[in-house]
């Protein structure tokens, strides 16, 4: 029973089970994994696949030569081990030279330079097979806001886009691109803090059919957002191209924590989404362990991801099976042939004659929607006694 399999589509970054758990006030605690060590214990965990940013692979300042050895090595470890690489992105973050931003640099060097850094890293993704691209903006931000003219934020991080489409069609590679918001950390603000703030700012790119989003649990709850309504408006969108599994304690820094490991029934609900649609995207742990841990606790962390997963899936069964639940949703969503024909498109009859009509509103108003005895009853399944 819950035991994880190649088709449940679940991935962990290298940077999530290889974290050597070094946080702002202390050092690391455990030492660095290779990423085959990586890849050999994840597929034994049952994992589908690993992502990675391209420094996770290859050290910042490899000669084409070295990574040409990594990469060869990493390969191996791939078919070895039946392992996938379904999502790659690009670490601008953490060396100085990013310390302003990347892509939105007041340093029209550094902003080139970022550019320089994801044409390569898109060629090792799409060299290791991967079709999505992920886009965090880990330093798109500012403490000053006085810095640059704000909209230029904005502008810099959608000329880049526009060019790397571009590149992604010119070069031929199938992969699409899923930006993922952040509120903030490490910059004081992040530009485009959440989905929505994303879902807007795609609207504003060449090419807007090659983008999506990847959410994340911990960055929208850290936001204070209710996560699976900022999923539910991206697959309403068609835009749900990636998503990050974690948890997160609400207002606090980001935590990453296993999944499920504290918001049990928003989770739940997070789950259902994902199920109800079948979703056959990836299913990516973007987490960590807990500093205390060593590295058995370490694959602790990644299965209990995946363990928890799949039990809250057995929970969703459960709720759409449940008859007394699907009884009430029934009564509750019921199907309006006036609606239907409001929403099939606008006319002045259609207005002449919804102005004309009489509501009982006094009735409408008294109505008891029985959301306690539903609610209750979705709580019974996630504590297992229905
Ligand atoms: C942090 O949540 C970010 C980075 O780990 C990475 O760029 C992205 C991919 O999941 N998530
Ligand atoms: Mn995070
Ligand atoms: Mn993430």
């Amino acid at each position: 029973m819950y035991e994880p399999k190649k088709s449940d589509h679940f991935t962990f970054g290298l940077w999530t089970v290889g974290n050597i758990g070094r946080d702002p006030f202390g050092d690391p605690v455990r030492s660095p994994f290779s990423p085959e060590h990586i890849v050999e214990n994840l597929s034994r965990l049952g994992a589908y696949g690993v992502n990675l940013h391209d420094n996770d692979l290859v050290p910042f300042d490899a000669s084409l030569a070295q990574q040409d050895r990594i990469v060869k090595s990493f390969k191996s470890a791939l078919e070895d081990h039946d392992m996938k690489v379904p999502m790659a992105t690009t670490n601008l973050f953490t060396h100085p030279v990013f310390k302003e931003g990347a892509f939105t640099s007041n340093d029209p060097d550094v902003r080139e330079f970022a550019l320089k850094k994801t044409l390569r890293a898109i060629d090792l993704g799409a060299e290791l097979g991967a079709g999505i691209y992920v886009f965090w903006g880990g330093r798109e931000g500012a403490e000053v806001d006085a810095s640059k003219q704000l909209p230029d934020g904005y502008k810099y991080f959608r000329d880049a886009l526009n060019f790397l489409c571009s590149y992604v069609n010119d070069q031929g590679y199938d992969m699409k691109f899923a930006l993922e918001a952040k509120p903030n950390e490490p910059r004081g603000h992040l530009f485009l803090p959440t989905t929505g703030a994303m879902l807007g700012f795609i609207a504003t790119l060449d090419q807007p059919d090659m983008v999506g989003v990847n959410p994340e649990v911990a960055h929208e709850t850290m936001a204070g957002l209710n996560f699976p309504h900022a999923v539910a408006q991206a697959i309403d969108a068609q835009k749900l191209f990636h998503v990050d599994l974690n948890d997160q304690e609400m207002n606090r820094f980001d935590q990453d924590f296993r999944f499920g490991s504290v918001q049990l029934k928003s989770n739940f609900f997070l789950v259902k989404l994902l199920e109800d649609i079948e979703y056959d995207g990836m299913r990516h742990f973007d987490a960590h362990a807990y500093r205390t841990e060593q590295e058995m606790g370490v694959w602790e962390f990644a299965r209990g991801c995946m363990r928890t997963y799949l039990i809250l899936r057995e929970k969703v069964d459960k709720f759409n099976d449940d008859t007394e639940i699907q009884g009430m949703l029934s009564e509750l969503q019921t199907e309006s042939v006036n609606w239907d024909r409001i929403a099939a498109g606008y006319s002045s009859d259609k207005a002449t004659e919804l102005k004309a009509k009489n509501f009982d509103i006094d009735a409408m108003a008294e109505r008891d929607f029985m959301y306690e005895k539903l609610d209750q009853l979705t709580v019974e399944i996630i504590l297992g006694i229905r």
